[in-house]
């Protein structure tokens, strides 16, 4: 899963990165112009158990990426799109998570939270809108010399820019995700978005939510955007701590964990993402997976072979492991099923795949 971090210069970017991934990773080389990248394990409960029942020689979680992208200036207004460079880094991105300041700053004073959200969100719009255009005129043309097959793809262009004239962004228009004609364009407005509230330490989290109401009404018709908040530079100085330290420091400022698991379940959610497993003495692995998606899919995710040869899946759901005990007890027990390849996954999984090549 990978997810850009943006918002607008001096929001806090760069210190909800540090909160988010502890800060970039060791050795690597940073170009100013390049986005840092921050690779995070999730932890999970269900891991911990399958590791110490295998005793695997490797455990693999689930990873997240994070990307600390500059770029986005708050110039939209002025007409200025984002740039071909950042466009290239946003794109193939799983989803953005958005930065809102809402603390004072030294530069740039009290803050504005929906303003500059809706800043952020017409540069974004901006940038889709020249997409679209630049691509009416082309199918206009080739229409025009008689290649009608395309018009399908100009009623959905011409829905779509005047959507976008109204200043509202692609995700309001459930084609773009569901057809084929529009997917590809990967536009910035349609991405799944998690908001983050970057709040200052003298802001009360009643204050916090009182914003973020604010917020809810304002995209509340939208699929696949989601809201939370969160003390940044707190959470950045977490990040510093070894364990110890950070229990300690949550003890003292009365909170229960950081944010960064809170946000990562949050973006599980705004992808509709699952976690299955796979489990033996060689290795311990969690894997993301699409909710609905069927067992010949997650052997897909786990090697290409896997899902061209599937002849079927063992699955015991993990809750059923850790109360038998045992694999050799699930099976006692009838809880070790076997699936065809149109079985529909399940959180907590766990799976063997049978496949022939
Ligand atoms: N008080 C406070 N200051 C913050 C917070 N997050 C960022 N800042 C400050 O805001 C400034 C810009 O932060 P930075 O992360 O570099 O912003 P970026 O341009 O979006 O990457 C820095 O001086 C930070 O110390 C926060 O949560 N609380
Ligand atoms: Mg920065």
């Amino acid at each position: 899963m990978k997810l850009g971090i943006v918002g607008l210069p001096g929001s806090g970017k760069t210190v909800l990165f540090r909160a988010l991934t502890g800060g970039l990773n060791p050795g690597e080389q940073r170009n100013r112009q390049d986005p840092g990248l921050g690779v995070v394990k999730v932890s999970d409960p269900r891991m911990d158990f399958l590791t110490q029942y295998h005793k695997p020689k490797k455990v693999t979680p689930v990873h997240v990426e994070y990307l600390d992208i500059a770029g986005l200036t708050g110039e939209g207004k002025q007409g200025r799109s984002i740039g071909d460079k950042l466009l290239s880094i946003i794109r193939p991105l799983d989803a953005l998570v958005t930065c809102v300041r809402y603390f004072d700053s030294a530069s740039s004073g009290k803050p504005s939270p929906l303003s500059d959200y809706r800043t952020v969100e017409e540069e974004m719009i901006l940038s889709d809108l020249s997409i679209v255009e630049k691509r009416l005129e082309r199918v206009v043309k080739d229409l025009s010399r008689g290649r009608k097959e395309l018009s399908e793809e100009f009623d959905l262009l011409t829905q779509a820019r005047d959507l976008l004239n109204e200043a509202k962004p692609l995700r309001l228009m459930k084609e773009v995700e569901q057809n084929e004609k529009l997917r590809g364009f990967a536009f910035l407005s349609a991405k799944p978005q998690l908001i983050l509230l970057n709040t200052g330490e003298n802001k009360s989290p009643e204050e916090a939510r009182q914003v973020l109401s604010e917020f809810a009404e304002h995209i509340k018709d939208q699929p696949n955007v989601s809201i939370d908040w969160l003390y940044a530079d707190m959470e950045a100085e977490l990040a510093g701590m070894s364990e110890e330290e950070a229990s300690e420091f949550l003890v003292d400022m009365a909170l229960e964990e950081g944010a960064k698991e809170r946000i990562i379940k949050r973006s599980f959610e705004l992808l509709n993402l699952i976690v299955f497993f796979t489990a033996g003495e060689p290795e311990v692995r969690a894997w993301s997976l699409v909710r609905g998606r069927t067992a010949v899919k997650a052997a897909g995710t786990v090697h290409s072979d896997m899902e061209r040869g599937f002849i079927r899946a063992e699955v015991v759901a993990f809750d059923d492991f850790k109360s038998t005990g045992s694999l050799v007890a699930a099976q006692k027990a009838g809880k070790v099923r076997l699936e065809g390849r149109d079985y529909v996954v399940k959180d907590g999984d766990i799976m063997l795949f049978r496949f022939n090549v």
